[in-house]
């Protein structure tokens, strides 16, 4: 088992509250045990998981969202 860490991202394209159940939905996915926090007006997403920044980017933007390490 890998340790928890914790990931900041920036992430363009919210623009409601819908936009974030739905990214943090997607970060669920990959990590099911991530704790996940999103400010919809700075795009700030700061998860505790055991997943990887790529991982994470990866699957937000194949939703659509534009994901970058913070
Ligand atoms: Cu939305």
């Amino acid at each position: 088992m890998t340790q928890a860490t914790s990931i900041t991202l920036d992430v363009k394209g919210m623009t409601c509250q819908g936009c974030v159940n739905s990214v943090t939905k997607l970060v669920k996915r990959v990590d099911p045990d991530a704790k996940v926090a999103v400010d919809l007006p700075t795009g700030r997403l700061e998860a505790t998981t055991q997943a990887s920044a790529a991982a994470l980017i990866e699957a937000i933007n194949a939703a659509g969202y534009q994901a970058r390490a913070a």
